[in-house]
């Protein structure tokens, strides 16, 4: 899922998203509650009608960008309140509310609130987190009202075995429609983070989907789906795209380089994208030497591009048998060792 944070995949139009493949976009609980306001997209018909995409849309819960955007935030049993990162206003958000605020923006999968904290806080606190997590999930499944959205339940504990599957035994009983691994990727070593999803994915119902949150890079991508991850969200794609990085058949192309010049070449010839059909790595590099809005737009249409063709042929792949060879031939491509 490209992000949509406010409900845009920044600089990409709806049905240029639709052209290179793309199944389902994330966007935010959390700042889209603050600006428009839950009221307004609700008065406007629902997302969908709001930001004119009508495929699927997942919302986050709100929790995770409180913990990494918010100013001032206080956590007890009940709720997190939270200054706006914005204006400084007084935000509370609990389960119930988390669920509410995600049903008047109509998406089609929505997430339990959850906390997320570092990687390495103590075992007494990591657990204390899980714990939270598992009773707000309770709360946002009984606080829900609508029948046609699917809530995930998001699993917590760090890199911790223990702590996974104490926050899936807590989880999977409530039966939910599918479930994700949060508290990854915010900091530790990417090692861990695969080793983590080694004993954690099989701790989750196979015939649900499995979202790994926020990741990733291109091989992280890989090594999660080989490990039972169906599912991903990440701003990789688009915020390099706007910082003239490009994902390619051959590895990470940054296109502010000298090298790029006067190069007459397609930024990568194995990719069918609108970038990559019509424009030379010259005009790219010019346009962001000139700061013109036309580059980031480009590199973020190739880089979603080449997630989803990633990403198709993967699959393409699993149904022959052969992900783990897929993957051994693209991380030798990008020079990383397997
Ligand atoms: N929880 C929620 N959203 C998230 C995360 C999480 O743990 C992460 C962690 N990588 C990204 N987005 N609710
Ligand atoms: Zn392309």
């Amino acid at each position: 899922m490209p992000v949509g944070t406010l409900a845009t995949v920044k600089g990409i139009l709806p049905q240029q998203l639709k052209d290179v493949g793309v199944q389902q976009v994330l966007a935010n609980t959390y700042h889209l509650a603050l600006r428009p306001g839950a009221d307004i997209v609700e008065e406007m018909g629902g997302l969908h009608q709001f930001m004119n995409w009508d495929g699927p849309i997942l919302t986050d819960s709100g929790g995770f960008q409180v913990f990494s955007l918010a100013k001032m935030r206080k956590l007890d049993e009940k709720q997190v309140v939270f200054r706006s990162h914005i204006d400084g206003s007084v935000f509370e958000l609990s389960p119930e509310k988390a669920v509410r605020i995600q049903e008047q923006l109509g998406a089609d999968c929505i997430m339990c609130l959850d906390e997320c904290p570092p990687h390495d806080v103590s075992p007494d606190e990591m657990q204390r987190a899980v714990d939270l997590t598992t009773r707000w999930a309770t709360r946002c499944r009984d606080a829900q009202q609508r029948s046609d959205q699917a809530l995930f339940g998001i699993v917590q504990g760090g890199t911790h075995q223990k702590m996974r599957e104490r926050s899936a035994e807590g989880l999977v009983p409530l039966d939910l429609p599918g479930y994700a691994v949060g508290g990854l990727s915010v900091g530790e070593d990417p090692a861990d983070m695969y080793t983590t999803l080694d004993f954690t994915t099989p701790l989750l119902p196979a015939d649900r989907p499995r979202y790994l949150m926020g990741v990733g890079r291109p091989q992280d991508l890989l090594e999660s789906v080989v490990r039972g991850i169906d599912l991903f969200d990440c701003v990789m794609p688009t915020r390099n795209g706007r910082n003239a990085q490009a994902f390619t058949s051959a590895g990470p192309v940054r296109l502010r380089n000298q090298k790029h010049q006067r190069d007459p070449g397609p930024l990568d010839p194995e990719c069918g994208c609108l970038t990559c059909t019509s424009y030379s790595r010259a005009y790219l590099r010019h346009l962001f030497i000139a700061g013109e809005m036309l580059g980031p737009i480009l590199l973020s249409l190739h880089n979603i591009a080449f997630y989803q063709q990633l990403l198709r042929n993967l699959r393409e792949a699993i149904q022959l048998n052969k992900a783990a060879e897929f993957k051994a031939v693209q991380l030798a491509r990008w020079g990383i060792s397997n």
